[in-house]
């Protein structure tokens, strides 16, 4: 490599940050278990009960740096056009103007780690390098479990000089003074004032998402915020498919899911749970790699008998940030699936009295990848895997079905596109309000999503063999506030529908939304779900269209005439087909 390119910047920044001194990292597990040492002496780290769960800690951060900070995270473009009205800007001389300020000196008497990592399956062609500098031992760490940290990251400097360089520093914790900038023409990444994973470990939300997605739109691949998992059929062949959901949606589950149909063969593999890069081959197939390691999942609502997998990758070598913790040194936190211990102490680490959770609802663990007792056999694979059909999905307690089949690509385009989904712990903001989240990439997007919608139609265009689009939501709920559907392993039941949809054997019925499943497509079988049920599931309801029509129609005004014209023909056809069935409903009533 240039490694002497990156020592020339690792030069400069520390010249400027001036730590106490500066640690190159090589990837080794005795760096690791160094870091973990610095951390248990200094209490950044809380070791766990050793039996139960060896190599595990507790992290407690700062109460007030939980989650991603969208508000305080910013495109730094040469015009804001280029940013689009999906991101907050600021010019780069701004921004390095006002942030370099704070870089000043903010490592004094700390140490800085240079991390070199790659992004994906060594030897890939859809992998890339980063190198980030940190002062703070806890990114270090999470890095080791969430990237390939030191020799493959130089191995594929040999083949390539590029590497995107992020420069993170803690500061002062305060949100006053917290930024997370992206200069994707320059490629370069800085983060200052928060050590919140999806703010602080560059490689994921930063690198992987953000300055990944404009160079994706520039060399003509796609970099998304997708599960992707293999699907295990009686016959023994995988179909694979990739989900894009927001934060805190459930990815980690649907990508570790424990089939309930898997006496009769149905099951699922997971490459990777919430980041895929996803390219054309030769054939014109679409290839997704996942650029991760390992997974940093939410907490609360991992147990047992929800995500049974997560649950034994997470019993040794993880790090857990902001959960509980019992007197014998367990982690614990809502919905594990067992009630709350005496002499529970909350994720602050004080005496938990029972107001309030115990565990922060954006708790996480962090663990590697290759501890998933179900990961793929391909799950490194540098060619990656043929994904067969891309799932939409959010939170949404009412309107959409649980599972709709897009007409055609653009048509798929335009169900992502115009996605709305319920709000989510997973950042910071009033939880639970629908917004809208294209293809779950709100946040991640870099550049102006009026673009990145054009981008998507670009590619169906170029793919021989463009995957089949599908939305799904599981999160309907009764009047009551019970979910109608009952989710987690059952959820292979949609995954089989779609599979039978690709192999042309399954029943639907096309109406103006997109093929919905015909009555008893859909294996129920062994389910306690009533027939009504079902039907409420797979309604159209006109009138909650014309609404959700409208909330489209105000977001993608946004975008003004750069909408491209096929997301605005199909908005189109929505509309008029509404009209449609408006006069077929009055005729009929
Ligand atoms: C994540 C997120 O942590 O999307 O994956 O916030
Ligand atoms: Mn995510």
């Amino acid at each position: 490599m240039s490694r002497k390119n990156v020592e020339r910047w690792v030069e400069e920044v520390s010249g400027w940050t001036r730590p106490r001194n500066v640690v190159w990292c090589n990837g080794t597990r005795q760096e690791y278990a160094d870091l973990i040492e610095v951390m248990l002496r200094d209490g950044t780290l809380v070791r766990l009960n050793g039996k139960a769960y060896p190599g595990c800690y507790l992290h407690r951060s700062d109460p007030d740096d939980v989650a991603r900070t969208e508000n305080l995270t910013f495109i730094c473009t040469q015009g804001k056009e280029a940013a689009g009205p999906n991101n907050n800007w600021m010019s780069p001389a701004d921004a390095k103007g006002k942030v370099g300020k704070l870089f000043e000196g903010s490592m004094k008497g700390r140490t800085m780690y240079v991390i070199p990592y790659l992004m994906g399956p060594p030897g890939s062609p859809s992998s890339k390098v980063g190198v980030e500098v940190t002062d703070s031992p806890y990114v270090a760490a999470s890095m080791y479990l969430m990237t390939r940290v030191g020799s493959p990251a130089f191995e594929h400097l040999t083949s390539s000089d590029e590497f995107v360089p992020g420069l993170h520093s803690l500061g002062d914790l305060s949100p006053d003074r917290r930024f997370i900038l992206h200069f994707p023409e320059e490629r370069l990444i800085w983060s200052i004032g928060s050590g919140y994973g999806g703010n602080a470990l560059l490689g994921k939300k930063c690198f992987a998402l953000r300055i990944a997605s404009w160079m994706a739109r520039e060399q003509g691949w796609m970099a998304e915020h997708m599960l992707i998992l293999g699907l295990e059929d009686p016959t023994g062949h995988k179909t694979y498919m990739a989900a894009a959901f927001p934060s805190a949606s459930g990815k980690t589950n649907l990508a570790m899911m424990v089939s309930a149909l898997e006496t009769e063969g149905y099951r699922v593999w997971t490459v990777g749970d919430d980041i895929a890069w996803l390219r054309i081959d030769e054939e014109g197939r679409l290839r997704a790699v996942n650029p991760e390691a390992g997974f940093f999942g939410v907490a609360p609502g991992t147990s047992i008998s929800t995500n049974p997998v997560a649950m034994r990758t997470i019993e040794r070598d993880t790090i857990f940030t902001n959960v509980a913790m019992t007197s014998d040194g367990y982690p614990w936190w809502e919905g594990m699936g067992t009630p709350p211990p005496q002499g529970l102490l909350d994720w602050q680490g004080r005496s938990w009295n029972g107001s309030g959770p115990a565990a922060h609802p954006n708790s996480r663990f962090t663990a590697p990848a290759r501890q998933c007792p179900i990961i793929d056999s391909d799950w490194e694979n540098p060619r990656g895997v043929v994904i067969s059909a891309i799932i939409f999905g959010s939170r949404r307690s009412t309107l959409i079905p649980l599972v709709t089949e897009a007409l055609n690509w653009e048509h798929g385009v335009f169900m992502g596109a115009g996605m709305g989904a319920e709000t989510t712990a997973a950042a910071t903001g009033k939880v639970g309000v629908v917004r809208r989240d294209p293809m779950a990439m709100l946040p991640f997007c870099s550049y102006n999503m009026a673009e990145y919608f054009a981008h998507w139609l670009e590619m169906g265009r170029r793919m021989k063999h463009q995957p089949r689009i599908f939305r799904v939501n599981w999160f309907r709920k009764e009047e009551n506030g019970k979910f109608l559907w009952p989710g987690f392993g059952e959820n292979i039941r949609i995954l089989k529908w779609i599979l039978e949809r690709l192999q042309g054997k399954a029943g639907a019925r096309e109406t103006f939304i997109g093929h919905l499943p015909e009555e008893r497509a859909i294996d129920v079988h062994g389910l306690t779900i009533s027939s009504d049920q079902m039907e409420v599931l797979t309604r159209v309801d006109r009138d909650g269209w014309e609404k959700e029509s409208d909330e489209m129609a105000a977001f993608f005004r946004m975008f003004g005439d750069k909408l491209p014209a096929a997301i605005a023909e199909e908005h189109a056809k929505l509309r008029r087909n509404l009209k449609v069935s408006t006069l077929h409903h009055s005729r009929t009533n």
